[in-house]
């Protein structure tokens, strides 16, 4: 999700294939052995296959938003709380989320070690409507996904927590037109299909408004 946010609102165009996890096509085994999604192939061939460098790769060709450039940091900044969500959060919001799988028995407390992370979010959301400053960042939209994973997993218990600010936040996120965009689904990609894009319809129309779409690359997304 993350990746294809930072895609539309770099306005960069992809063909996007949708794959089934527990049915990897070949052809994206063939582009990334570590057969998790995305994948991302450059015109050039070059792969990138993971979410983040996806992210950096297309705000660093356009960033119209300024996602990049907040003004409450650095993006040195940004990535220290990314990597704090990809790896203590992320591995607690896994057991927490899919205890079975993990063979846990108390996921509660994977919530309540990934509970810390989400107060210093609301504790960053005091002063500012975002992590870093007053418009969203790279930071916001690589953290939000996994923020609105662990919301759902028990939204009645979330929403009863003392984080007014961290729920306003993934609210206005979630709630943005672009984050609709982004959820779009679509159909299970299989060889020799009609091209399918993202944004979808962006092949053969001048998207966003402010310039013509760069160029074509292809993307491997993901359903389960
Ligand atoms: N660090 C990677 C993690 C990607 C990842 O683990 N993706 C999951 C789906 S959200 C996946 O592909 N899992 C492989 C599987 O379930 O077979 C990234 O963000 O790109």
């Amino acid at each position: 999700m993350r990746a294809r946010w930072a895609l539309a609102a770099a306005g960069l165009s992809v063909e996007l294939r949708e794959v089934v996890l527990s049915g990897k096509p070949a052809e994206m085994l063939a582009a990334s052995s570590k057969g998790t999604v995305p994948v991302l192939i450059d015109v050039d061939s070059r792969v990138i296959d993971e979410s983040l460098d996806i992210m950096l790769w297309a705000l660093r060709q356009r960033d119209p938003a300024r996602w990049l450039v907040p003004q409450g940091g650095a993006l040195d900044d940004m990535l220290c709380l990314i990597a704090q969500c990809d790896g203590e959060f992320k591995f607690n919001l896994d057991r927490y989320k899919y205890p079975q799988r993990y063979g846990i028995a108390d996921a509660k407390a994977h919530r309540a070690v990934a509970m810390n992370y989400l107060l210093s979010l609301n504790a960053r959301l005091q002063t500012d409507a975002y992590l870093f400053g007053d418009h969203p960042s790279l930071a916001d939209i690589a953290i939000a996904p996994f923020v609105r994973q662990f919301a759902l997993t028990d939204s009645t218990w979330f929403n009863q927590q003392a984080w007014p600010a961290l729920r306003h936040w993934l609210d206005e996120l979630i709630e943005s037109p672009m984050f609709a965009l982004v959820m779009t689904r679509h159909l299970r990609w299989q060889p020799g299909d009609v091209p399918v894009y993202f944004p979808e319809g962006s092949r053969d129309s001048v998207w966003p408004v402010n310039g013509p779409v760069p160029r074509q690359h292809q993307l491997t997304q993901t359903r389960r």
